[in-house]
């Protein structure tokens, strides 16, 4: 299992990515502020300000390290647990809290469920709620990318529990017959749902599965950015180069609970989790960025306050935004709208409009019918 920095912080530098100290530093801003997201989202919900949350504390460096290593060419396909390849492509923190929130400001107009992430203007393919769904489609655009001969690479983010699935066969299988640029990049955190990995499958490891498609899997330290980083840059540059897909297991840990509707003491221990708190990826690099001389205590202390404060603005400004229209309800199915749509939005505007809760805003928009 590849790993660059030990538990206490210490390292290897004969296996150290070449990372100038700028992009270290931004590295682990991007981890804190994901680690504050979760923070903010559970709060959020718990006091009804948004409908539903999925926490990734514990898999930060999964998501900062494996999108670092994309340039803006390239495609993510990021699972409900990476806000962090959203805010590595680009997305402003106000865009990811206008999708929790399904406000006007919204580019899914409220329609997907919270952390549902998509953005079309830094290549992030709104994700399908059914697991797996998306690899196929994942796959179809890396093949589109080696078609049209553009050098693009897709990145796409799964769960072991992921690999259950029919599709996960299908997207693998295609991926290795027609060798498309595309990367497999799976947060094993132990648990789908309630499932543990042990009754997930009955192979050796998840990374071995690659093995059967003709491609190569690598296992790493999901808890080490550095590992998580150098092994994907490895992958999107085979990739990018004409070598094929790869997939790589990332051995992590959800720290909390699947989703805000799920109790996890029900089927994991306290000391369970309590071990895996002590392996943090952010206490971990932080005590390498320390050693390295990078950043001291205070800085860091500096750091958190500062990430703090901006996401609290941004919260506090972003609930300002109203809903989207009533009137969007009936819109972007079809190009010209149908007899029997057009006749659902009218009713819907006679009996509802006016006096629902969104009436106000229908009625500005009677031109969208
Ligand atoms: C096809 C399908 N079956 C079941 C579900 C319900 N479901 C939602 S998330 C989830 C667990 C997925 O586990 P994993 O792929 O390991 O990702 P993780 O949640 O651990 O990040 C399940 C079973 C679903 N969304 N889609």
């Amino acid at each position: 299992m590849l790993q660059v920095i030990r538990a206490d912080g210490d390292f290897d530098p004969k296996v150290e990515p070449d990372l100038s100290h700028e992009d270290l530093l931004k590295m682990h801003r991007y981890m804190l502020t994901v680690r504050r997201l979760n923070e903010k989202g559970m709060s959020l919900q718990r006091q009804g300000r948004i409908g539903f949350f999925m926490e990734s504390t514990g898999q930060e460096a999964c998501q900062i390290g494996m999108s670092y290593t994309l340039t803006p060419i390239d495609w993510a396909f990021p699972s409900y647990r990476d806000p962090g390849t959203c805010l590595v492509r680009g997305v402003p923190l106000s865009a990811l809290f206008d999708q929790m929130m399904g406000n006007s400001a919204d580019e899914a107009k409220g329609r997907q469920m919270p952390v549902h992430w998509g953005f079309s203007k830094w290549k992030i393919v709104s994700l399908s709620s059914p697991i797996a769904a998306k690899l196929p489609h994942a796959v179809g655009v890396a093949y589109a990318a080696k078609f049209r001969g553009e050098k693009s690479v897709v990145l796409a983010s799964l769960g072991e529990g992921a690999t259950s699935q029919g599709e996960f066969h299908a997207a693998m299988n295609f991926a290795g017959v027609y060798k498309t640029p595309v990367v497999f990049f799976c947060e094993n955190n132990q648990y789908a749902i309630s499932l543990p990995t042990r009754r997930q499958t009955a192979s050796e490891s998840i990374a071995i599965k690659a093995e059967a498609y003709g491609f190569e899997g690598v296992q790493i330290d999901g808890n080490d950015i550095l590992a998580v980083y150098k092994a994907t840059k490895s992958a999107v540059d085979k990739a990018r180069s004409g070598g094929g897909p790869s997939l790589i297991e990332a051995i992590t840990y959800r720290i909390g609970g699947h989703s805000t509707s799920d109790d996890a003491s029900v089927y994991r221990s306290a000391e369970e989790v309590e071990l895996w708190k002590r392996r943090d990826p952010i206490t971990r690099f932080t005590a390498y960025l320390m050693k390295k001389g990078i950043i001291s205590d205070q800085e860091n202390k500096k750091f958190i306050e500062q990430i703090d404060a901006e996401m609290s603005a941004v919260v506090k400004e972003r609930e300002k935004i109203p809903p989207p229209a009533a009137s969007t309800l009936f819109t972007d199915v079809y190009s010209e709208m149908p007899w029997h749509l057009r006749e659902e939005a009218e009713e819907f505007m006679r009996d509802e409009g006016e006096n629902g809760p969104q009436g106000e805003a229908y009625e500005k928009e009677p031109g969208s019918f």
